[in-house]
């Protein structure tokens, strides 16, 4: 690639920032991305010279390469992922909180000179297209080739969004490095990292990331997590919209009709699955706007508007299949970035469940000969596709409208074997909140640490949100009192992963998740059935649409059950939960829970009678 050391902004205080940036880390060039084609092929080259990426065979998976990372950096590292507010108690207690001056001290330790022997890379970006209302721009300084690969596909990046910037418009900083120097003929290794220190910071004040250590997902990738939820959040807070760790998908009935859906999982939980979906239903469509981050904010016509602000998806490979998600597949199919997968011998990727049959012999994500008779994974678990947008066969025609596309419902989820049932819609907007705020979810490998363990995952943002999540809490609360009630989303929480005594889930998922969705659309429109119950709006007898659906009754009538012990075993820990925050927990819901406790109590009372 040319050299581009001379900035080709106007814009005075990026090019100071990106001159001190320069000075600190002392890379041996710095070059400005214009965002090109040229650009994109350039850096691919560069990382299958280093040896970070190969070439997939180019007639079964043109244009993309298959990364693997260094096995000591696989996954967010939550442990150190840090929120640098002035004050500890801006942080609240679900954040890593450090003092600013302080970590920018040791920060300033590590960066200096952690660039030498590499090209520090300006990567302007736009989330969300270029000129919209919603939209905003960042700033990566990275010396990693793979990170602006993965820009390029991720957000829009490059010329255009400087231009978009001009002279004095305002953006994130984002300052990112590998932190592994090269000494004058020292070797690279094919994924330089840091294995001993490794820290995500963010300064929400003065709305700076600064990430060390890791070249992973949302350790390295700024514009994703760090800037679009983490310091978008605390924006949000302050100018009075959301950023939200969501999915956004159009859904359209037979007749034509079209509402859009946002649903907030935990990560991989399945929102790229239901974002591209393919009903099981007839004549109902699915279309894709996002499948993990939306920016929702108030129209003139006093509805929530979502955009999504990322260009690409970074979705979880295994699991993923033609079965799980073709639509996924086909997204995948060329022009793509795949990390930890297992390479086939044929020079293309697979991952556990691509295939119902595994290949016989493959080299697995640690460069291991693998074999199905080896009874390990062949692929991380965090194995991931990189892929643009606008590939996906179902993308929304609304994808790239700046205005966003309306939204109609609001979906909470988790992975949880018991007590949750298949659907349950809140009673208000207050009571949504509160479901949203006792969102529980079993961890996933999208994290470094334990998978499967039981955790409180508020929204799922609780690796996410950029400030203290009683004062999150507080903010939806405070934006549903400012909108007209019967204009604002109706909220549902789902869960799909429910199972039964023998261990099985209950509920087929997937392509029939588009039963639920048509008793959601059904409630927005004002046909679908429901009753109240203790915990909320469970569907109607015979309300959900279950022809043709092979479960067995009993199944349904687990799935559907308001386990009215489960919940109420589950009052103590909400408390706990909920006195984690402190002063800062909204009264409105403590109000929903004391009323749910009241409901169970009296629902309990009836049962025993
Ligand atoms: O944060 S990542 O972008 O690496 C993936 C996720 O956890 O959703
Ligand atoms: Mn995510």
């Amino acid at each position: 690639m040319k050299v581009k050391a001379v900035p080709m902004t106007k814009h005075k205080q990026l090019e100071s920032w990106a001159q001190e940036v320069a000075a600190l880390c002392q890379p041996d060039r710095v070059a400005w991305c214009d965002g090109s084609e040229h650009e994109y092929q350039s850096m691919l080259h560069l990382m299958v010279q280093a040896g970070t990426a190969q070439w997939l065979d180019p007639e079964k998976r043109p244009n993309s390469v298959f990364v693997r990372s260094d096995p000591a950096d696989v996954a967010r590292v939550e442990e150190f992922t840090f929120i640098c507010s002035k004050s500890k108690d801006d942080a609240g207690p679900t954040n890593h909180w450090r003092d600013p001056s302080e970590k920018k001290k040791t920060l300033t330790g590590y960066f200096s000179g952690c660039m030498k022997g590499r090209t520090l890379y300006v990567i302007p970006y736009s989330m969300g297209p270029v000129g919209s209302p919603i939209a905003k721009i960042g700033v990566e300084l990275t010396d990693s080739p793979y990170v602006v690969a993965n820009m390029h596909i991720m957000a829009r990046v490059g010329a255009r969004v400087l231009d978009a910037l001009g002279t004095d418009g305002e953006f994130v900083r984002g300052l990112h490095s590998v932190g592994a120097p090269l000494a004058p003929n020292q070797a690279d290794s094919p994924w330089p990292c840091n294995a001993a220190t490794k820290c995500v910071c963010h300064f929400p004040e003065t709305r700076e990331i600064w990430s060390y250590g890791s070249g992973y997902g949302g350790n390295a990738l700024l514009g994703k997590k760090c800037h679009a939820l983490r310091i978008a959040s605390v924006q949000a807070h302050d100018e009075g919209w959301f950023a939200e760790h969501m999915l956004i998908l159009g859904l359209t009935n037979p007749e034509g009709r079209k509402i859009y859906i946002a649903a907030a999982f935990p990560s991989a939980c399945g929102k790229t699955n239901l974002a591209m979906m393919t009903p099981t239903l007839p004549n109902w469509k699915i279309e894709t706007v996002g499948d993990d981050i939306a920016w929702m904010k108030f129209g003139s016509d006093g509805r929530l508007y979502a955009i999504n602000p990322e260009a690409g998806f970074f979705g979880v490979a295994p699991g993923t299949s033609m079965k799980s998600n073709p639509n996924a597949m086909r997204t995948a199919a060329s022009n793509s970035i795949f990390t930890n997968c297992a390479l086939t011998p044929e020079n293309d990727v697979w991952w556990e469940q691509m295939s119902d049959v595994p290949p016989a012999e493959l080299m697995d994500w640690l460069r291991r000969p693998w074999t199905p008779r080896d009874g390990r994974k062949a692929a991380h678990p965090n194995a991931r596709f990189t892929v643009p947008a606008r590939q996906c066969p179902v993308i929304s025609p609304d994808w790239e409208n700046p205005n966003g596309v309306p939204i109609s419902a609001i979906l909470f989820g988790g992975r949880r074997a018991g007590v949750v049932p298949l659907v349950n819609e809140a009673m208000s907007w207050q009571h949504g909140t509160f479901l949203g705020s006792i969102m529980s979810s079993e961890t996933t490998a999208a994290a470094a640490g334990a998978v499967g363990a039981l955790r409180y995952d508020p929204f799922a943002m609780l690796p996410f949100c950029g400030y203290h999540m009683g004062d999150y809490f507080a903010h939806w609360l405070a934006m549903g009192a400012k909108a007209e009630a019967a204009k604002l989303p109706r909220i549902f929480y789902v869960n799909w992963f429910r199972k039964g005594a023998d261990g099985k889930f209950l509920w087929p998922g997937y392509g029939e998740n588009s039963r639920v969705l048509k008793w959601v659309f059904e409630r927005v429109t004002g046909k679908g059935e429901a009753v109240e119950t203790p915990i909320g709006r469970l569907p109607a007898k015979d309300a959900l649409d279950l022809s043709g659906l092979r479960v067995p009754d009993a199944a349904l009538a687990e799935l559907l059950r308001v386990d009215v012990e489960g919940w109420t075993a589950e009052l103590k820990g909400m408390r706990a939960h909920f006195g984690k925050f402190g002063s800062h927990l909204p009264k409105g819901l403590k109000d929903e829970l004391d009323a749910l406790e009241k409901r169970l109590q009296a629902a309990a009372v009836e049962a025993g009678r």
